[in-house]
C-alpha cells in the first residue's frame, strides 16, 4: 500500500463494518438473547463492543465483488426522461434502459417500424390527426413516474410492468420476458394520468390509473373556463388486452392510488375538494379525501347499463353520494397511497399536514351501508413530522415515511399507532433518518407485496446539493439506500440519478426471469413476417435484390458477426425505402445494429431479432451504412453501401 491519502471517514466506516462481518453477526444474536447477555457479548467480541453503533450488527452486505450479482432487481422510473429503468439492488448499479414514451437514439425506438407501431396504435383518433398535422407520427417526451409489476395473488409475477406517461395521458405496459415495451394506450376522457397501481388480488387483472387533472368531459371546446364543470377520471385498465374496461367520474384531483389484498377496492388520494383551479384555491379548506372505489358494486354498475359512454368507454358517475365510491375525509392535500404488506392497513400520506391517515380495509364494507360515518375506516392518525410524502413497509409491522421538508425517513409502528389512536399514551416513531436532500417517494424491497422482506429502502431524494462533484447548474437528484435490517435504519449509499426517477420497485430476482435471446415467431415483429411473407421472402434468409413495388423498395437482409448479407443495394432517389435486418446469431449477447449515415437512421437488433425502418431516399449519392453495437473484433467492418441513382430527368 503506498496510497497515503486518507480516505473518507463514511468510505472508512463502511469498510471496517465490512470486515467484521461475521464478529458483527455473532454481537446481533447474543444481543438478541437479552440483556442478561451484553456483558458476555462484550467479552466475546472485545473492540467492537465498545462502538454502540457496531454492537447492532453488521449491516447487510450492498457493496457486490466484481461480477457477483445482484439479489434484487430495481424497476425505476425516469420522469421526463420518458424510459424505465432497471437497477441491480443493493447495488444500485444501473444495468439497463427500457425506452417507453421517449425517443431512442441507441436502440431506435421511436423510429423503429415496430416501436412506432407501439407508440402509435393506442393512440386517439384526434391525436394521430393532431400529430399528422404537425408532421408527426407520435409524442416522442413522456413522464413515466409509476413503474409497476403484475401480481398474481398478492405478490410479484414477472410477467409485466405497468406505467403512466403524466404529459401524455398514457399507460404503458413493458414484458418482463424481454424487458421492451409491448403496449402503450392513451386514455380517453381523462387529462394526465398520475398514480397507478396493479389490482393486487387475485390478479392483474385491472391496472388502476388515475387522471390528475380536472377537464370538462367532452374536452371538444363547447365548455371552456367554467372549472366547475370539470371532471376528473378514475379509469380502470384490463392488464391482459389493455383496453379501458370502466371509468369513474370523482369529485376533486386524483393524486396517486393503490389497491387492497381482497380484490375488492382500490383507493385514491384525492386533492382539491375545493375544485379549485388555481393554488391559493385549491390548498383553502382543511379537508380532502381518500377515495374508495368499490369494484365490484362498479363492475355491476357497467353490467346494468348505468354509465354513458364517451370514447367507446363507460363512464360511471362516482361523484358523493354515488353507490360506487365513498370518500373518506382526510387532512388537506393527501399525496402518498400505500397498502400495507400486512393486508389490512392503507396509509393515506398527508403532505400539508404532518400526519398519515390509516385506513382499516375491514371496516370499508360499512362505509357503503346507508348512514355510515365516513371516518369509521380510519384507526390512526400519527403525527410523523412535516411533508409526508409516501409510505413503504418491512412486512414486519413497521412503515418508513418520506418526510419532505424535514429530510427524514420517519421509521413508526403500525400497532403502536392504532393504539395511540385509541388513546393510549404510546409514541408510535420508532426513529428517524436523515436524507439527503427532500425525499419524494421511498420504496422497500418487496415493500408492496404481502413478501416485504424488510431487508432494503431506498429514499429518491429530489435534490443532491452538496453531495457530488458539481456538474454545472443542473445537478443530478440522489437515491440513497437505507439497510432496514439495522434499528435504527442506517444510509449505507449513495447514488446520483438523471431526471427524474419518481418511484421504484425492488423485486427479488426470484420473480422475474427475461430471455437471453429473441424468439423468432415473437409478435413484436409480425407485420414484418407478414409483408416477407406477401414478398415471398423468408426474414433469416433475406434477399439478394431490393423488392420493388412501384416507389416502394423493401430491403431484406440479415446480419451475422461480422457481415450483413448485402454489401450493398442500390435504390432511386425518391423511393420509399424499407430495410428490414434480421439477427441471424443466437449467441448471449450479441446485439447487431444498423445506422445509415447522414439519414438520422439508427437502430438495434437483438440476437434473433428483426427490426425495420422505412424512410424516403431522397439524397442521391453513396451512403454508408454500418453496425453500431460492438458485436465482433471486425465489428468495425460490418458495413455496406446505399447507393441512390438520381431521379432521372
Ligand atoms: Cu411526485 Cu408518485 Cu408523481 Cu409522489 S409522485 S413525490
Ligand atoms: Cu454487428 Cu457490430
Amino acid at each position: 500500500m503506498t496510497d497515503k491519502t486518507p480516505k473518507p471517514k463514511q468510505a472508512d466506516d463502511d469498510f471496517a463494518v465490512t470486515r467484521r462481518g461475521m464478529l458483527g453477526g455473532t454481537a446481533t444474536t447474543v444481543l438478541a438473547a437479552g440483556t442478561g447477555a451484553i456483558g458476555g457479548a462484550a467479552t466475546m467480541i472485545g473492540a467492537g463492543a465498545v462502538q454502540p453503533a457496531k454492537a447492532q450488527g453488521r449491516g447487510q452486505k450492498y457493496a457486490l465483488d466484481p461480477g457477483e450479482l445482484d439479489e434484487y432487481y430495481g424497476f425505476w422510473s425516469s420522469g421526463q426522461s420518458g424510459e424505465l429503468r432497471i437497477m441491480g439492488m443493493p447495488s444500485m448499479r444501473e444495468l439497463m434502459r427500457v425506452p417507453v414514451f421517449n425517443r431512442c437514439s441507441a436502440t431506435g425506438w421511436g423510429q423503429t417500424n415496430e416501436s412506432l407501431k407501439v407508440m402509435t396504435d393506442g393512440l386517439l383518433p384526434e391525436t394521430k390527426a393532431y400529430l399528422a398535422a404537425h408532421g408527426m407520427q407520435t409524442y416522442e417526451n413522456g413522464d413515466l413516474h409509476h413503474p409497476h409489476m403484475s401480481f398474481t395473488d398478492g405478490t410479484y409475477d414477472g410477467r409485466y410492468l405497468y406505467m403512466n406517461d403524466k404529459a401524455n395521458t398514457r399507460v404503458a405496459r413493458v414484458r418482463c420476458d424481454v424487458m421492451k415495451c409491448d403496449k402503450i394506450i392513451e386514455i380517453p376522457n381523462a387529462s394526465d394520468i398520475h398514480g397507478l397501481r396493479p389490482q393486487k388480488f387475485p390478479r392483474t387483472g385491472y391496472v388502476f390509473a388515475n387522471g390528475e387533472h380536472r377537464i370538462p368531459l367532452p374536452n371538444d371546446g363547447m365548455v371552456l373556463d367554467k372549472p366547475d364543470q370539470y371532471v376528473a377520471i378514475f379509469t380502470a385498465i384490463d392488464g391482459d388486452t389493455m383496453e379501458v374496461a370502466w371509468q369513474v367520474i370523482v369529485d376533486g384531483n386524483l393524486d396517486n392510488c393503490d389497491a387492497d389484498y381482497q380484490g375488492k377496492y382500490a383507493v385514491s388520494t384525492c386533492y382539491n375538494s375545493e375544485e379549485g383551479i388555481n393554488l391559493a384555491e385549491m390548498t383553502s379548506s382543511e379537508t380532502d379525501w381518500a377515495v374508495i372505489f368499490n369494484i365490484k358494486r362498479i363492475e355491476d354498475g357497467v353490467a346494468k347499463g348505468d354509465f354513458t359512454r364517451h370514447n367507446g368507454v363507460p363512464v360511471l358517475d362516482g361523484r358523493k353520494g354515488s353507490p360506487y365510491t365513498a370518500y373518506v375525509p382526510v387532512p388537506n392535500s393527501p399525496h402518498g397511497c400505500n397498502t400495507a404488506p400486512d393486508g389490512k392497513h392503507i396509509v393515506i400520506n398527508g403532505k400539508l399536514s404532518p400526519t398519515v391517515t390509516v385506513l382499516d380495509v375491514t371496516k370499508i364494507d360499512a362505509l357503503f351501508e346507508s348512514g355510515a360515518d365516513p371516518r369509521s375506516c380510519v384507526v390512526a392518525e400519527p403525527e410523523l413530522g412535516l411533508g409526508p410524502l409516501h409510505t413503504a413497509f418491512d412486512g414486519k409491522g413497521n412503515c418508513y415515511t418520506t418526510l419532505f421538508l424535514d429530510s427524514q425517513m420517519a421509521k413508526w409502528n403500525m400497532e403502536k399507532a392504532i393504539r395511540r389512536y385509541n388513546g393510549e399514551d404510546v409514541d408510535p416513531i420508532i426513529a428517524k433518518t436523515d436524507v439527503h436532500y427532500q425525499p419524494g417517494h421511498n420504496h422497500s424491497s418487496m415493500g408492496e407485496t404481502k413478501d416485504a422482506d424488510g431487508k432494503w429502502l431506498v429514499s429518491l431524494n429530489k435534490f443532491s446539493k452538496d453531495r457530488y462533484l458539481n456538474v454545472g447548474p443542473l445537478k443530478p437528484e440522489n437515491e440513497q439506500l437505507i439497510d432496514i435490517s439495522l434499528d435504527p435504519p442506517k444510509v449505507v449509499h449513495d447514488g446520483p440519478t438523471f431526471a427524474e426517477p419518481h418511484d421504484c420497485i425492488i423485486v427479488h430476482r426470484s420473480k422475474v426471469s427475461p430471455a437471453s435471446i429473441w424468439q423468432r415467431d415473437d409478435p413484436m415483429w409480425e407485420e414484418a413476417r407478414r409483408q416477407a411473407a406477401a414478398d415471398g421472402v423468408e426474414l433469416e434468409d433475406g434477399a439478394d435484390e431490393p423488392i420493388r413495388d412501384g416507389n416502394k423498395v423493401r430491403v431484406y437482409m440479415y446480419s451475422v458477426a461480422p457481415n450483413f448479407s448485402m454489401e450493398k443495394f442500390t435504390v432511386k432517389q425518391g423511393d420509399e425505402v424499407t430495410i428490414y435486418v434480421t439477427n441471424i446469431d443466437d449467441v448471449d449477447d450479441l446485439t447487431h445494429g444498423f445506422t445509415l449515415g447522414n439519414h438520422g437512421i439508427a437502430f438495434e437488433v437483438g440476437p434473433q431479432a428483426t427490426a425495420s425502418v422505412t424512410f424516403t431516399a431522397d439524397r442521391p449519392g453513396v451512403h454508408w451504412f454500418y453496425c453500431q453495437w460492438f458485436c465482433h473484433a471486425l465489428h468495425m467492418e460490418m458495413r455496406g453501401r446505399m447507393i441512390v441513382e438520381p431521379r432521372s430527368s
